[in-house]
């Protein structure tokens, strides 16, 4: 273990030890008291947690690299476990195709032809859910449920093995962090997923028209090279599902447990994307990752060496009180946007406007039937290294007439 050579205040304890993971408000409030960056010796590793500097971190792409993984691992010294991604894992100048590529393929303009089918799709699954009753649990029969309704079509993918996509995905966020439990549990299928995953990257495997065909025209225009089409795709079957899944979880957790700002949305549907931003803000489904310095970066009076791991808690800066007045309060009359949920900066989240379309489509079909939410038993969390979510959030609803 190397210690830094400056003072830096000292956190001991492992971030993603279950019990932080089913917790991590003490702990991030200690990490943003503690300075603008700690050090984890349990990991290694630097740490930044406050608003400020987790957003420095994030928009300085030239010192704070994304190519030697955003996960624990260093790949200048350990294999990946996967081939990097060429979105996420890749810096300036070999990122910007593939990101320009995507932009467009799941930007606004893209969106607005599925927009009409969604919010279809959202009332008849919110429908369906009521006919069976007034109670019934938010996280799996509908925040598992809608995204895996509507997003694979948008991708082009067979019906077959779709099921294989959120253990896909949950493995993949867990594989960001330590190599702990979790990565342990999924390591059985991760072959077996992979190869899975890979199959569906193929141009013969996707549909003629979805996001899928519209990454694979783009090579056919040279904007990027044929081989980089399969791994594309590859971004949204990894990123794509299990993070709007665990958003939408959140949004339902937030109305749940703050039946005044339900009312809200009811009278003004409107509010519905605000409230899916603050819903990321409040919750923060993607709660930490890395970047790798390629100098000495100086925060403070702490210098953090060349090529070591910073772990940045965008989870604690979405909730800093230096930045957000009252932060712990679910609140639609705050003005969410600059939250770090999605990151910030030239890696912010491509798919974001996927997310809070499904987002939308759910809330306002939801506001249309159902006018008061509540909470009917405890809701239990799903641990992962890198996503904050939910196994059942169990609610009764009191439908309109
Ligand atoms: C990919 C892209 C983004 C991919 C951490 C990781 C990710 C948010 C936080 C993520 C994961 C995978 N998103 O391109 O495969």
């Amino acid at each position: 273990m190397t210690t830094p050579t400056t003072p830096c205040p000292v956190i001991v304890g492992d971030p993603f030890d279950h019990a932080v993971l089913e917790d991590p408000l003490p702990l991030h409030a200690e990490l943003r008291e503690a300075g603008p960056v700690v050090f984890l010796p349990e990991h290694d590793v630097f740490a930044v947690a406050r608003y400020e500097q987790v957003r420095a971190a994030l928009t300085d792409w030239q010192r704070f690299q994304s190519a030697a993984g955003v996960g624990l691992a260093n790949f200048r010294t350990e294999k990946p476990w996967r081939t990097p991604s060429l979105l996420l894992e890749a810096d300036p100048p070999h990122h910007d195709a593939p990101r320009r590529v995507l932009s467009k393929v799941l930007g606004p303009r893209a969106l607005r032809r599925l927009r009409e089918q969604w919010m279809a799709d959202a009332d008849e699954l919110v429908d369906q859910v009521l006919a069976r009753g007034t109670r019934f649990d938010g996280a799996t029969e509908l925040s598992h449920v809608f995204p895996l309704r509507v997003f694979p079509d948008a991708v082009g993918l067979p019906v077959a093995g779709r099921e294989n996509l959120l253990p896909y995905g949950d493995h993949a966020f867990n594989a960001f962090g330590p190599n702990n439990a979790l990565v342990a549990k999924g390591a059985p299928r991760v072959e077996e997923l992979s190869d899975w995953v890979g199959e569906q990257c193929c141009r013969k495997t996707l549909a003629p028209e979805g996001f899928g065909a519209d990454i694979w025209a783009a090579a056919d225009r040279g904007d990027i090279l044929p081989d980089q089409a399969p791994l594309i795709v590859r971004s949204l079957l990894t990123a794509g599902v299990d993070t709007t899944v665990h958003a939408l979880s959140a949004v339902l957790y937030a109305f749940a447990t703050h039946p005044d700002q339900w009312a809200r949305l009811r009278n003004n549907p409107g509010l519905a994307r605000v409230a899916f931003d603050e819903a990321v803000r409040w919750e923060s489904p993607v709660q930490t990752f890395f970047r790798t310095t390629t100098t000495e970066v100086a925060a403070g009076n702490v210098h953090i060496p060349e090529g070591r791991k910073v772990l940045m808690f965008l989870a604690a800066a979405n909730r800093d009180p230096r930045r957000w007045e009252n932060p712990d309060a679910f609140d639609l009359s705050r003005d969410p946007s600059g939250h770090v949920g999605f990151g910030m900066g030239l890696h912010q989240c491509v798919g974001q406007h996927v997310a809070r379309l499904e987002s939308e489509a759910l809330l306002t079909a939801l506001a249309r039937r159902i006018e008061t939410i509540e909470l009917d038993g405890t809701p239990t969390r799903h641990h992962n290294n890198t996503l904050r979510a939910w196994d059942s959030v169990p609610v009764r609803v009191g439908v309109a007439n």
